[in-house]
């Protein structure tokens, strides 16, 4: 029996035309206006570039002199002078530039409207260029045209899937050769690079390699990543893709919250995306309000080991069990591993002799053999720590780091290893009652009654990782209006012959305030592999900012009281679209989170 609409259509042919990216909703965010800053319009309201003027604000670092000798010819022309976008009375009219760009690290939602952004502001008159794969497609020179036809089809949707993107870093003499070849070839006059921190230093490098081989190139980065450690206090409040990642992982947050409050018996363990900072974590904390969210920057602040970490997830489930409460929330940054001060020293010694001892390493078979190759290597500390680790966690700590030297943490189950010893503690604690309940110094006060009760109950877990769910999906309003700002500074700043700055946008509750930060401004010496590298700075959690504070002033009710909350979806078009993170609002001063302004909404379609 065939089934038909009331339009006539069948259904298998209504299914059909979803394919492709044709949901029904995909087909309508396509459609949805995006706010444009005004220093991006023109009076009779037409999208044009922007200009830059310097403003009083020199971006330097402790260690200038170094970056000084690295980046002579980049710093000569900025100076590390912060720059503004104002509205141009008279743009010259820049006709004939070839623009490329490409997306490097791991995806982040909104990418495309960089895309529509770029493509937009450069106009007819100039030409955009997409380039696969990422840096590897900037290296075999995997180029191709952006029409305006692929700008519809892909604006307000998506992840990086358009283009691609991988972890390629630029570092060896041939490589840059390759990008220049690239350059060359494509007879580019911009590139525009869309990452992280370590893609922004990619970028800064070939913005110098570029300035010192006499090609005019304009090198320009985008500050792009979810785990929100690509900031700058005030001039750059975060990084495109955090909206989006923090608020998928606020909703399934508050979905397991309501799971524990339902069921009555499981204790959720959610290891959070976020490589390094806590910055996923504490959003997503203040939005859900969990039992218990570690803060890795502050268990490293406060110097506690895995055991104390354990003695205070257990005191809590404790506390909460004396009250009826056996459930609850537990949140864990992706990145804690290396914040545990016995672990982080590991991990250094684990560094060095793989970096040392490379070759050796990889030519033993078996994981074992490697172990017995690195074990005298370590530091009796740490190789009794590594002993006593599960063999999963041993191997992850071993498996080769990323090109830029980082440890795989999205492989490391943290939160397992977590409840495997906290089941341990709880069983310790049944057997042993009479050590942790009493009157005495140290001990929890609690009735014989409550004794009993809390001796029957079981401590039941799950575990899950939320990572790669929230790095692509749909951009929320805040990230496709942030990401098609930045598309439209990057290309300005192209056009005006600018190199080697980061497009920025800050003041989201005021219209947007759109700047350019010099790169090497943000840059500093780290140890990576082993060795002292030249990075941009990571932005962690403060422990002395609102966002932290605000949380370390509730983190004890949410404890002992179930308050959680359940933000739910994502909005695009209702009563909570106009969010931002609270954290950012938070430590940018902003007088409320629920409203972002970024300029006179408009509907953006090319074709
Ligand atoms: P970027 O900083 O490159 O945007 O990547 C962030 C991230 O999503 C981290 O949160 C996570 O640890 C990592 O990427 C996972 O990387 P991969 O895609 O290589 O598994």
């Amino acid at each position: 029996m065939e089934t038909q609409d009331p339009a006539g259509t069948d259904l298998a042919t209504l299914v059909k035309q979803t394919e492709g990216g044709h949901s029904l909703f995909e087909d309508a965010a396509r459609e949805q206006p995006i706010p444009v800053c005004s220093v991006f319009l023109d009076k009779d309201g037409t999208i044009r570039p922007a200009s830059f003027r310097e403003t009083q604000t020199v971006f330097t670092c402790q260690e200038h002199n170094s970056i000084l000798e690295v980046f002579p010819k980049t710093i000569a022309k900025s100076r590390n002078i912060i720059l503004e976008a104002h509205p141009s009375e008279a743009h010259p009219a820049v006709a004939g530039k070839r623009v490329a760009v490409l997306f490097s690290g791991g995806p982040a939602a909104g990418g495309h409207n960089v895309l529509a952004g770029l493509k937009l502001v450069l106009g007819d008159d100039n030409t955009l260029l997409g380039i696969r794969k990422g840096p590897k497609g900037l290296l075999s020179g995997d180029v191709f045209e952006i029409t305006k036809s692929d700008v519809d089809r892909i604006i307000n949707t998506g992840g990086f899937n358009f283009l691609g993107t991988d972890r390629t870093k630029i570092k060896t003499p041939e490589q840059f050769e390759k990008v220049k070849n690239t350059v060359l070839e494509n007879r580019l006059d911009g590139l525009i690079i869309v990452g992280g921190d370590d893609s922004n230093t990619n970028a800064a490098f070939i913005a110098e390699y570029l300035e010192t081989e006499g090609i005019p190139c304009s090198v320009i980065g985008i500050p792009k990543t979810i785990d929100g450690d690509m900031a700058a206090g005030k001039y750059l409040p975060i990084s495109f893709g955090y909206d989006t990642a923090t608020k998928v992982y606020a909703e399934l947050t508050g979905n397991l919250a309501q799971d524990a409050a339902s069921a009555v018996k499981y204790y959720h363990f959610v290891k959070l995306m976020g490589r390094t900072a806590s910055k996923i974590t504490l959003e997503v904390a203040l939005q859900t309000k969990p039992a218990i969210a570690l803060i890795s920057e502050e268990i490293a602040a406060e110097n506690m080991s895995l055991g104390d970490i354990v003695d205070e997830i257990v005191r809590i489930i404790v506390l909460r069990r004396l009250k009826g409460i056996n459930h609850g929330v537990v949140l864990v940054p992706e990145g804690l591993i290396e914040f545990v001060p016995e672990m982080r020293t590991l991990i250094l010694e684990l560094n060095r002799a793989l970096a040392d001892y490379e070759r050796d390493i990889k030519d033993l078979p078996t994981l074992r053999n490697k172990l017995e190759f690195l074990y005298p290597h370590l530091s009796p500390q740490s190789a009794q720590l590594m002993a006593s680790l599960p063999d999963e966690i041993e191997e992850m700590l071993i498996l080769d780091r990323d090109d830029h030297g980082n440890v795989k943490v999205s492989q490391i189950e943290t939160e397992k290893l977590l409840i495997d010893k906290i089941r341990y503690k709880m069983s310790e604690i049944k057997r042993h009652t009479e050590k942790y309940f009493g009157d005495g110094e140290g001990l929890v006060p609690a009735s014989p009654q409550q004794i009993d009760k809390f001796k029957v109950a079981t401590f039941s877990s799950q575990s899950h990782f939320l990572g790669y769910e929230g790095r692509s999906g749909k951009p929320t309003s805040f990230d496709a209006a942030f990401t098609f700002a930045l598309g439209l500074t990057a290309g300005s700043l192209v056009l005006a012959g600018k190199t080697g700055y980061m497009a920025a946008v800050t003041d989201f509750d005021k219209g947007g305030t759109v700047l350019a930060l010099p790169i090497t401004g943000l840059i500093t010496c780290e140890m990576r592999k082993g060795k002292e590298e030249m990075v941009i700075e990571k932005s962690l959690v403060e422990l002395d900012s609102p966002a932290f504070k605000l949380f370390a002033a509730h983190r004890e009710k949410w404890a002992q009281e179930d308050l959680f909350s359940s933000p739910g979806p994502i909005q695009h078009w209702g009563p909570a679209s106009r969010q931002i993170p609270i954290s950012v609002a938070l430590n940018q001063g902003y007088a409320d989170y629920r409203t972002f302004n970024l300029g006179e909404e408009r509907k953006i379609r090319l074709e």
